[in-house]
C-alpha cells in the first residue's frame, strides 16, 4: 500500500513538476523525423541544409515570433499566417512524425530531445520594401540551435521577401508529433534562388476563374516560392477585364457581364494578396492576335477578313490609326491599377491569312513600304512598345516578337514558349529571356507527369555564360481550354511545383520523389486540392 502510495506520488511528479513533462512521452519513445537526404522535406530544396542529431520541441502555448530590427505589415501579416500554418492539425490521428509511413522511410533515424523552442527570432536587416519587383532579394538564413540549456531561432535577411521565403521554410520543418507537440530539428539553412522569375501563367479567358480560386492559387504559389503571377486575362473566348476607359469590352465580351468579369476593386484586392507575399502580378492584355473577344466591345478593332475560311474576324487592325489611341487609353488604365514595371503585351500566334484577305490591309502595306506579315505585325509591336515605354512600364512579349525582327530595348523580356532551344539564339542577341516551353501544365502524360518539367533545365540550352546570366526565369503555363474552377487547381498542383524547384535550386535530385510526396501531403494540409504526384500512395496526417 505505502509502495502504491509512493509509486503514485513519483509518477505524480514526473508530470507535474518535471520541467519536461511536456515530453514526458517523448523521453521515452525515440520520435522518427524525414532523414538528412530529404532536406526535411523541404520543397523546393534549400541550397544548403544541414541538420543536428538532436531536435527541440515547439509549445503552442509558448512559441512565439519576435521581430528584433526593422518590421512592417508584411511581416506582422506573414506571421499571423504561419502561426495558424504551423500549429494548425487537421485531426487528432496528424501524428505523421511517428506513423508507420514516416517509420519506414526513416529507418535507424533516431533523434534526441534537447529543449524547447520558444521564439523564432527575425532579424530584417534594411527597412521593408513595399512592393515586390524583378529585383526583389529572397535570401535568408534559418538557423534552429542549442547549448546547453539555451535554444534559439534565428532567421536574417537583407529583405522583407528573403524573410517570407524562410517563414516558409521554418514553417516546413516543423513537424507534428504525438500529443499534439510540433518539433524541430537542430538546424543550418542558407537559401535563396537560382532564377529571379519563378512564374505560373493562368489564363482566365478560355475559362472565368473566379477571385477567390484566383486567391488559393497565390497562396499554393507561397508554398512552393513562387513569386510571379501572370495573369493571362484576355484572350479569343472572352474579356473578362472590366475596362473603366472602355466598358463595353468586358459588357460585350465577357461570358457573363457581372458574374464572368474581374473589378478594378477585385483586380487590387489579388495585387495586394499577392505583395503581402512576395508575388508580383503581371497582366497580359495579348495583342493583336488572340483578342476576337474584344472586337465585340469596340467596333472597328478588329481585321475583318476578307475570306470567311479565315473566320470573320482576325487580328487587331494594325492600319487604323484610331486603334492606337485606345490602346493608348486601355493601356494607360491597365498600367495604373497594376503596380508592377512589367506588362506583357503578348505578340503571339497573329493570324497572317486574314490580314492577306483584307483589301484594306494590303492598300495599307503598299503605302507605308510594308512587304511582309511579319513586317506589318513588327509595325504594330513597335507602335505597342512605344505607348507603354511612354506609360513607364517595360514589356514581357511571347517569341514571336524577337523572331520577327521587332526592335526591343534591353529591359524587354522575350518569354519562349515554343522550344527551348530558342533560348540560345534569344539571349545570344543579348536579351534577357524566360522559358515555358517545357512547362505546360495543360498537357498531361500518364502516371505522375511532373518528371518531364523537372528534367528541364534552362542551362541546358545556351551555350555561354553570358547568356546564362540572361535566363531570368520561367512559368509553367496554366492554359485554361479544359480546366475551370472545378479542376484548375489539381491541374497545376503539384506539376508546377517541378518547376518551382528547377527554378529555385535547379538540379533534379534523387530524393524528389519522396520529398514531393511530403509536399503533397502538406498542400493538401493547408487546404491545396494537389493530385497525387507519383502513383498510389498515402498521406498519414490527412484523413478526411
Ligand atoms: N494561348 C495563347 C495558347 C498558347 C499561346 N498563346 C499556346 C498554344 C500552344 C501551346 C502552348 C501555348 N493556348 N494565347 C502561345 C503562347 Cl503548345
Amino acid at each position: 500500500m505505502l509502495f502504491q502510495l509512493h509509486f503514485s506520488i513519483v509518477i505524480l511528479w514526473y508530470f507535474y513538476f518535471n520541467p519536461l513533462r511536456n515530453v514526458g512521452i517523448l523521453c521515452l519513445v525515440p520520435v522518427k523525423f524525414p532523414s538528412n537526404n530529404t532536406y526535411g522535406g523541404v520543397w523546393p530544396k534549400p541550397v544548403t541544409y544541414k541538420t543536428n542529431s538532436s531536435f527541440l520541441v515547439l509549445r503552442t502555448s509558448h512559441f512565439n515570433f519576435k521581430v528584433e530590427r526593422y518590421d512592417c505589415d508584411i511581416i506582422q501579416e506573414a506571421i499571423r499566417r504561419y502561426y495558424f500554418i504551423i500549429f494548425m492539425n487537421v485531426n487528432s490521428r496528424s501524428d505523421y512524425a511517428t506513423s508507420d509511413v514516416m517509420d519506414d522511410r526513416n529507418k535507424n533515424f533516431n533523434k534526441h530531445f534537447t529543449g524547447f523552442l520558444d521564439v523564432l527570432q527575425i532579424h530584417l536587416m534594411a527597412p521593408c520594401e513595399s512592393l515586390p519587383t524583378e529585383f526583389m532579394d529572397e535570401r535568408y538564413e534559418l538557423k534552429i540551435d542549442a547549448d546547453g540549456f539555451e535554444s534559439s531561432g534565428l532567421l536574417i535577411a537583407q529583405s522583407v521577401w528573403g524573410i517570407l521565403r524562410g517563414l516558409e521554410t521554418f514553417s516546413q520543418v516543423i513537424i507534428p508529433i504525438k500529443g499534439h507537440k510540433y518539433a524541430v530539428q537542430l538546424l543550418s539553412i542558407m537559401d535563396f534562388p537560382r532564377y529571379s522569375h519563378r512564374g505560373l501563367l493562368v489564363d482566365t479567358s478560355r475559362h472565368y476563374i473566379p477571385v477567390t480560386i484566383i486567391l488559393r492559387i497565390l497562396d499554393a504559389m507561397v508554398y512552393s516560392k513562387m513569386n510571379v503571377f501572370h495573369w493571362h486575362i484576355t484572350d479569343d473566348q472572352s474579356f473578362p477585364f472590366q475596362s473603366v476607359s472602355y466598358p463595353l469590352l468586358s459588357q460585350e465580351g465577357a461570358y457573363d457581364r457581372y458574374l464572368a468579369i474581374y473589378t478594378h476593386l477585385e483586380i487590387k484586392r489579388i495585387i495586394e494578396y499577392g505583395r503581402l507575399r512576395g508575388i508580383r502580378v503581371i497582366p497580359e492584355f495579348d495583342s493583336p492576335g488572340h483578342t476576337l473577344s474584344w472586337g465585340k466591345g469596340i467596333p472597328g478593332f478588329l481585321t475583318k477578313c476578307g475570306n470567311p475560311e479565315y473566320g470573320e474576324y482576325g487580328p487587331v487592325d494594325p492600319s487604323r490609326e484610331s486603334n492606337y489611341v485606345i490602346l493608348e487609353n486601355l493601356f494607360k488604365e491597365i498600367s495604373e491599377l497594376f503596380l508592377d514595371n512589367y506588362l506583357h503585351l503578348g505578340g503571339d500566334e497573329v493570324d497572317f491569312e486574314c490580314w492577306g484577305s483584307n483589301q484594306n490591309i494590303l492598300n495599307f502595306m503598299k503605302r507605308n513600304n510594308i512587304s511582309s506579315f511579319t513586317e506589318l505585325e513588327s509595325f504594330y509591336i513597335y507602335k505597342l512598345l512605344n505607348i507603354t515605354k511612354k506609360l513607364n512600364t517595360k514589356a514581357v512579349v511571347w517569341q514571336e516578337v524577337f523572331d520577327n525582327n521587332v526592335p526591343l530595348n534591353n529591359d524587354t523580356i522575350v518569354h519562349v514558349w515554343k522550344n527551348e532551344q530558342d533560348l540560345d539564339r534569344v539571349t545570344k542577341n543579348g536579351h534577357k529571356a524566360i522559358l515555358s516551353s517545357c512547362w505546360y501544365l495543360d498537357h498531361l502524360s500518364s502516371g505522375g507527369d511532373w518528371e518531364k518539367f523537372y528534367s528541364c533545365n534552362p542551362l541546358n540550352f545556351v551555350s555561354s555564360f553570358a547568356q546564362q546570366q540572361r535566363i531570368l526565369g520561367g512559368e509553367a503555363c496554366m492554359w485554361a481550354e479544359v480546366v475551370d474552377e472545378t479542376n484548375i487547381q489539381q491541374r497545376i498542383w503539384p506539376r508546377a511545383c517541378a518547376t518551382a524547384e528547377i527554378l529555385w535550386s535547379g538540379i533534379s535530385s534523387s530524393d524528389s520523389v519522396p520529398r514531393l510526396e511530403e509536399h503533397v501531403c502538406r498542400l493538401k494540409k493547408r487546404g491545396v486540392p494537389a493530385q497525387p504526384p507519383n502513383g498510389p500512395g498515402f498521406c498519414p496526417h490527412f484523413i478526411l
